[in-house]
This record gives C-alpha cells, structure tokens and sequence, in this order.
C-alpha cells in the first residue's frame, strides 16, 4: 500500500492492537482530537477574515492577554473531548484547574486524561505567523468511578501514552506518537482529510540550526551564554544557523525535519523559564525523544521531572540528540 494514500483514520485503526492495553479508547481520544483540530484549523484560516483577531479582553491564570482564538481553541478541543464522554478528565493551559468529565459516575469507565495547549504561539496569530496546538496523554493513576485528582494530572512525562502537536501553518500537520515513533500527517483541506506524509520522522544525529530568543541574552546563565557563543564560532560545521519563530511547535518541527536544537532557558528574570512543564514540555519531550532526539532542562531528563503544579514552568532545551547533549556540557561547565 501507498503510505501516502493511507489516511489518518486509517492508520488510527491499523496501529490500534499495537497499544498497549488496547480498548479502542485511545483511539477514539485521537480521533476527537483529530476533529478538534480541524475545526480550530478552519478557525485560524478564516482569522485575518473575520472579527475574531485581538485580544479577547481576558487574560489566563499567567496573567497573559488570551487572544480570542485561545479562548476558541481551547473550547473547541474542551467541547469535543467532553461531548464525546472519551476521556475523565482534561487540564489546559488556558484553564485555572482541571476538569473532570464525569468522572465520579461508575458509568462512565474513561481511564486518559489530556493534557492541552489549545493555541500555543498565539501572540503570532495577529501577523500570519504560524501556530499549533499541542496535547499529551495519560493514563489516570486514580481508581476509575472516583472523581478525577491532581494527581492523575501531575504524572511525569515517562507516564504519557501518547502525544503530538497540530501545526496550523503553510500547510496544516497532525504529528503524534504512541511510543512507537512519530508519524506526521498532512490536512488536505478540500476534502479535510490527514494523510500520512511524514512516516516514521526523525531528528538527525545533529544539526546547524539554534532557536533562542536572543533579545534575552543578557539575562541568560553563563551556561547559555557560552553555548550561543559556542553556535557562533567559526570552526568545522559552524557558525550555526539561528532561526526562531517565537511558535514553539513551529521551531520544534523545522528542527525536526532539518536538525536544530530548541533553547528557553532560565533567567534572571524567569527563574523558571517560560514553557510549562506539563502542556509544553512533556509532551514535546516526548516526541523528541521518540524521534531519536532529545530534551532535557539544560541538566536532567524532562519526562523525568516529577511535577508539583499544574502550570509548572521549566528550561527547555531540545532537539537533535548532539546538539542537546552539547549544550549540556556547557551547562554542566557552568553548574547554571
Ligand atoms: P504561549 O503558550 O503563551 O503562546 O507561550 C509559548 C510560546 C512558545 O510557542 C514560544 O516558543 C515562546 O512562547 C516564545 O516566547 P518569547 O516571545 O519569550 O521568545
Ligand atoms: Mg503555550
């Protein structure tokens, strides 16, 4: 069979028995994540369009204005998930708690909660830059019938079952892994079908793209500094190339098709960085990982991290396997 004639439907139902403790529930939670995103998708298209750009006049629990597309986006993916009665619990970005979805009815048996991102990068959404959606998955460590707890939320990323992003860009991407590797697919938006177009995606070894905020610089650990520094010597392969949308899943996907590292670490005026542990970074992590690169908070493993709140910020640097494990050195060198 063509791979690129096979449909995310398809693959759906194909790569289901290789679940573990398949029930056809994780793919039903993909698949309603699938039409979660076609709708948000056919929403970001139209937003230079309509009345829907500009702030919506609220701001999230960060204290960051929300865009009207976040607002939509996250009650897009929130309806879908909760209508669909497919899983027991959801926490976004954009909510101050998490929800639960029926989960103290005996009833209702769903065993995941997701973990989302609606609409991240939205700060681009007013200038046609890209944006994506990100989401991870878990199972809950509660008993099923009782109510859903922060516990079955704040799970390491080495717990998730599956993850992926939704890039809304040039053209619009479904990219998600069950632990089995990472499988791109593409929206062919005549017919608003995915096709599989990436099988099998790969971070190189290493690469000749870094991604920072450089306009932080001086804030910077000495560590980063050094690294930047390290990018911009000219010796064997480098200087390096810098690019950085400001989209995170925008930058994580360029690098991941062309080889590159992601850098938003701390600094003297984000202790803890700016990406969010659980909506961002676990599942990001988990992609690289399953992509043969690599993500770490400039010392340890991400997905290792035991969360201790909700919106939990962290360092990040991710990407191609070398260069990650590069940057560490000079973060190691530094012990900051
Ligand atoms: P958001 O969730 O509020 O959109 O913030 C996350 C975004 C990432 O997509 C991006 O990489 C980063 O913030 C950019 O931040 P900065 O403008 O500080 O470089
Ligand atoms: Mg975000």
């Amino acid at each position: 069979m063509d791979r690129k004639n096979t449909t995310l439907g398809e693959f759906i139902i194909e790569n289901q028995s290789s679940f573990q403790y398949s029930s056809g529930e994780l793919s039903k939670l993909i698949n309603a994540i699938r039409l979660a995103a076609k709708v948000v998708n056919h929403e970001v298209n139209k937003a230079g369009l309509i009345d829907i750009l500009g702030a919506a006049g609220d701001t999230n629990i960060q204290g960051e204005d929300q865009q009207k597309l976040d607002v939509l986006a996250n009650e897009k993916f929130i309806q879908t998930l909760k209508n669909r009665e497919i899983v027991c619990g959801i926490a976004s970005e954009e909510e101050d708690d998490f929800i639960s979805v029926n989960s103290n009815d005996e009833k209702h048996q769903n065993k995941y909660v997701v973990l989302i991102d609606p609409l991240d990068g939205s700060s681009n959404i007013d200038v046609n830059v890209s944006v994506g959606t990100i989401f991870s998955i878990y199972r809950r460590v509660t008993p099923i019938g009782t109510p859903v707890t922060l516990e079955d939320f704040l799970q390491p990323g080495v717990n998730q079952v599956a993850a992926g992003y939704i890039v809304y860009g040039t053209s619009t991407m479904l990219v998600y892994t069950t632990g089995d590797g990472v499988n791109g697919f593409t929206l062919n938006p005549a017919i608003g079908t995915f096709y599989l177009s990436h099988p099998r995606m790969q971070f190189p070894e290493t690469g000749k793209i870094y991604s920072v905020n450089e306009g932080n610089y001086i804030h910077f650990p000495q560590g980063v500094k050094n690294y930047i520094k390290y990018c911009q010597l000219e010796e064997g392969d480098r200087p390096y190339t810098s690019r950085y949308i400001g989209s995170l899943v925008s930058d994580f996907h360029r690098n991941m098709i062309k080889g590159g590292i992601y850098i938003y670490p701390k600094s003297s005026v984000a202790m803890e960085g700016k990406l969010r542990l659980l909506y961002e970074c676990n599942p990001m992590a988990f992609l690289a990982e399953q992509a043969q690169g690599k993500a770490s908070d400039g010392f340890k493993r991400i997905m290792e991290i035991q969360p201790t709140e909700l919106h939990q910020r962290v360092p990040f640097f991710c990407g191609s396997r070398k260069m990650v494990e590069k940057a560490e050195e000079f973060m190691a060198a530094q012990k900051a």
